[in-house]
Parts: C-alpha cells; structure tokens; sequence
C-alpha cells in the first residue's frame, strides 16, 4: 500500500465544480462525471476491506433505473448489506478531492479515524449493468484498486443483486453459514431447486410476462431459466433490447410502470395474463394486469409485501411454530390502505421507517421474520438466524406441519437475504400464486389502494426541507407543516407528506385521498405550499 502510487495514477476531475454526495443510492449522476470518482471508490472499497480484516468488498456500477446517459456505484459490504453508514462521509470526502495531494491526505484521515492495519490484505470484487458508459468507468475502478493494492476479481455483467449474493457467498464460505456457491451459476442454481421444492404438487400456471427494462435482467433471466423445465415455469420476456442506444429504461421497467400506473406502451396487456416488470439492474419488481372492466392494475411493492406476509403467517403458523415474530417494514410512501390491511386484517406489526432500503433492511432484521419493501418494488423478506434454526429443528408431528416447515425452509433459500431481488422476488410471487392457485385479480383482492400521487417540486434549496417521524412531518421551514395538516384536514382519508429527495435536486410530494378528485386536489395544495 502505497499513498505515492494513489497520488501518481489520480484521475481528475472532469468538472470543476461538480460536487459528489454518496447518499441512498451510492454515487449517482450523468456518466461523463464519474471517471474521478470511480477511482476514489476503488481506493475506499480497498480500505474498507483492510479494516474489515480483508474481507471481500463489492462494488456494483449501475444507475439502476435512471436513464442510459447516467451511472452510478455502490459498495457492498462483507454480508452483501449495503455499506455501513458511517463510512458514506468517508465516500464523499474522497469523490470531492480534486488533487493528488487532497486525495492522499482524505486518505491518510480515514486510515488514521479508523484505525486501519493498511498491511492487511484486500479483496474487492465488481461488477456492472448494460449501461455503455460502464467499460471506461471500470477501467478507471480498476486503476484505483490496483494503486491501492487490493486482490480484485471481476465478474462481468451483473444484476446488483448478483453482485450482493456473491460478496456474502464468498465471505461465508466453508462457515456455518455459507450462503452458496460465489458463482452465477450458484446463484441459479440455488434459486431452481427452491423454487422446485417451494411449487412440488402444484399445477403449473399460466405464462408469466416480464418486461427486463432492456437492461441486464433479460440475459441474466435468460440464462436463470435454463435451469427450469417448461413445466415449472413458463416465462415470455420482452424488452430485452441490451444493446439498442438508448432503450435502457426508456418507455419501460418497473420505474416506469409504478410512475405512470400504466403498462409499457410496447407490452401488449391482454385480460387475465399477468405482468411485471423489472427495473434496469433487476431489483425491483412490480406486478400488473388488466381487470375485467379493461382498467390497469398495479401490484405493486406493498401489494407483493402483503401477499408475502399473508402467504408467510400461514406457514408458521400451520408449521406449529408461531412463536416467530412476523413483521412487516414499509416507508411512508407505502399506500394507507396496505398498512391497514396488514396491522387490522392479518394482525402484522408494522414499522415505518425512512426512504432507502439500508433503513428498511435494518429494520427489518429487528424481526425473526422481516418483511420490507418500498412501494417502488424494491424489498426482500430476512429470516433471522434464530428463525433458520426453529424451522431447520422443529420436528414435525403431522403431515401438514411437515409440509409447512418444507415450504418455509425453500422460502428462506428461495428468497435474496442480502437484498431486494427481482428475480428472486418474481418466484416469491410466483410460488404463492401457485401454491394458491390464484390469478392476479385473486392477489389484488387483499385491499383496494387508495387513489395517491406523487409529485416533484423543484426549489431553491431542498435542504431546508428536514423531516421526523421517519419523513411523515416536517420540521423546517417553520410553519409548513401545521398549514399541510391544515389542508389534509379537508379531504377524506386524507395523508399527504412532503420530503427532500435523497437522489434528485427536488422536494416530493405524496399524498392519497378516498376519490382520484380529492387526492389529485389535495397533491397540488399542498405542493403549492411547498412552492
Ligand atoms: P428519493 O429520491 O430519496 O425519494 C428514491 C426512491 C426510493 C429509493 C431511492 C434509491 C421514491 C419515492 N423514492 O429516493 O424509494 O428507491 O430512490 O434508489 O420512490
Ligand atoms: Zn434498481
């Protein structure tokens, strides 16, 4: 390890003044900026793994579904979470150093605060989605990593949630706690036999559609599909277009869908088949399909944390081993009425915490079974080791329990433990329906949502907008709040919050009502206020 090498191979900066924040989504912005921050991202992914002893880092560059012209990179922490917290600053200090010399001495900070051993070994391994821009920025990575020394692996073409798996599969290998084979081929594999297990006895359903955004979801479903026989399951992709300019979630994927509440206008939605969509590096996923009055439907996030929480209470408690504590995580952004159905129908706990999936996951680790998802699609259920245990151990009594405890053994290989997954979620999905035998109309039928939107409003500065009560209320600017309360007051079944957002130059603004008219009127008070 050598601060002269990091110094004599620094890529600068092609902005001046370009400023870099490390927030919920890692580094995210137009591609041309990026080059001098991957660098620094190598040399911070390299410290991290000498603090951690030299265990594996990753490093994912994707801007998942923001438009082709973007990129973005992520770290990935030794059990494939996101990267701690408080090593973000640490992120941003070096992405906004402008000079060798700045570089070396940001530097030089971290490993003086953190103690770090810099003779340690480091291990970091990357990879990347479909965007074009990604070949230079890896280059520039990997300049980065080889002037901080670290032992590097590169495994090419990825889904962000890949690339999770593969950190905690290769830093719990030969532990009790192995995770799986550190390779895509592991990955599929490990997802085929559970989701054989999970639908064994049941009648295959109808073709299933998937719109892959045009991103690295086509090949990589593709490719997972091919360990799965046509009587399993039958898949028809669509948007798989990975090399048409311009086509990465453009008119398509699960951003699209869940913004505009509508199909992609290339997928042909037909009554009774069902859709989803994934977003441009496939961990989100929403669901949808046409109801028998020709409306669109969205089975979004909260609908597929519903059903996941509903089909998951069944078995454990049909498993005799209801002394598990099922919870549910939502963000305030999930629909009043999923929350309703959840707390009031099912009897669920639910916690609702802060926008960004690093507060949602954390949350839900609180539970021996956690269920979180954003509304956006993004989200995963996490079995506590306690929880792996009970269902490894408990001896069945009666044929039903054996089965249950059967199913939530597949559930829990079946189901991404380090992140939100859409393909893995796609067979969550698929798996309940086919154990229920239900179509889409049957899933929707849990709870109607209620009308909501969700607007953006740009303003001068959006950072004196801050919040509390995990982003629900505002505390400044002073007074904004009690005039929002005061206008949501007026309408029936009426919420509506407003909060910075943590990855574009603009405050949003949600808000539902009982009737389109009223939430659409109520959105634009409030948002008028917020002007
Ligand atoms: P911001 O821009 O902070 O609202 C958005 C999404 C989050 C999450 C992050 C990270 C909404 C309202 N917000 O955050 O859910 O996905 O991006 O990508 O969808
Ligand atoms: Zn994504």
């Amino acid at each position: 390890f050598s601060l002269q090498a990091i110094q004599d191979n620094f890529v600068p900066h092609k902005k001046e003044d370009f400023i870099y924040t490390y927030g919920t989504a890692g580094f995210r912005s137009i591609a041309d900026v990026l080059d001098s921050v991957m660098y620094k991202v190598g040399i911070l992914a390299t410290l991290r793994s000498k603090k951690l002893g030299g265990a594996t880092i990753g490093v994912m560059i994707t801007a998942s579904h923001n438009p082709e012209q973007d990129n973005g990179v992520k770290l990935v922490d030794p059990r494939g979470e996101m990267l701690e917290q408080s090593w973000e600053a640490y992120a941003t200090k070096l992405a906004n150093s402008k000079t060798p010399e700045t570089l070396a001495q940001a530097t030089e900070e971290i490993i003086a605060s953190q103690k770090i051993n810099v003779d340690q070994p480091a291990n970091v391994i990357y990879g990347f989605d479909t965007r074009p821009s990604c070949p230079e920025l890896v280059k520039n990575l990997e300049s980065g990593l080889q002037a901080s020394g670290a032992e590097t692996k590169n495994y090419g073409l990825l889904t962000t949630p890949m690339l999770h798996y593969l950190v905690r599969c290769l830093n719990t290998a030969g532990t009790s706690d192995a995770y799986g084979e550190p390779t895509a081929e592991g990955y599929y594999h490990k997802l085929a036999e559970a989701y054989k297990t999970a639908v064994k006895g049941f009648t295959r359903l109808s073709t299933l559609h998937v719109d892959c955004a045009n991103g690295v979801g086509a090949p990589k479903l593709r490719e997972f599909l091919t360990h799965l026989s046509e009587d399993v399951i039958s898949v028809d992709i669509s948007n798989d277009q990975i090399t048409t300019q311009g086509a990465l979630n453009k008119n398509c994927g699960a951003d699209y869908v869940k913004t505009n509440q509508r199909a992609p206008p290339n997928v042909k939605i037909q009554p009774g088949d069902r859709f989803c969509s994934f977003d441009g590096d496939a961990d989100r996923i929403v669901y949808y399909y046409l109801g028998s009055d020709q409306t669109f439907r969205l089975l979004d996030g909260d609908k597929i944390a519903g059903l996941a929480a509903m089909f998951i209470m069944d078995l454990v408690n049909d498993a005799g081993i209801d002394s598990l504590k099922v919870g549910v995580v939502q963000t305030a952004y999930a629909n009043g009425s999923s929350t309703n159905y959840l707390e009031k129908v099912l009897k669920i706990p639910v916690s609702c915490v802060s926008t960004g999936v690093k507060h949602l996951h954390h949350e839900a680790e609180k539970y021996d079974v956690g269920v979180y998802f954003e509304a956006n699609g993004h989200g995963t259920v996490l079995f506590s080791p306690s929880a792996l245990n009970t269902i490894k151990t408990t001896e069945a009594k009666t044929p039903a329990q054996n089965r249950a405890l059967q199913q939530l053994a597949a559930l829990t290989e079946l189901i991404n433990q380090t992140v939100g997954d859409a393909i893995s979620d796609m067979l969550l999905v698929e798996t309940i329906l086919t154990n229920r035998q239900w179509s889409p109309e049957e899933w929707d039928q849990a709870y109607t949502d209620l009308p909501n939107r969700l607007a953006k409003v740009v303003v001068a500065d959006r950072s004196v907008f801050t919040t509390t009560n995990a982003e629900r209320q505002l505390v400044s600017p002073a007074g904004l709040q009690a005039e929002i309360d005061a206008i949501v007051a007026k309408y029936s079944q009426g919420r509506s919050f407003v909060r910075a957002s943590g990855t574009e130059d603009a405050v949003r603004v949600y808000a539902e009502a009982a009737t389109r008219a009223e939430t659409d009127e109520l959105t634009y008070k409030v948002a008028q206020a917020v002007y």
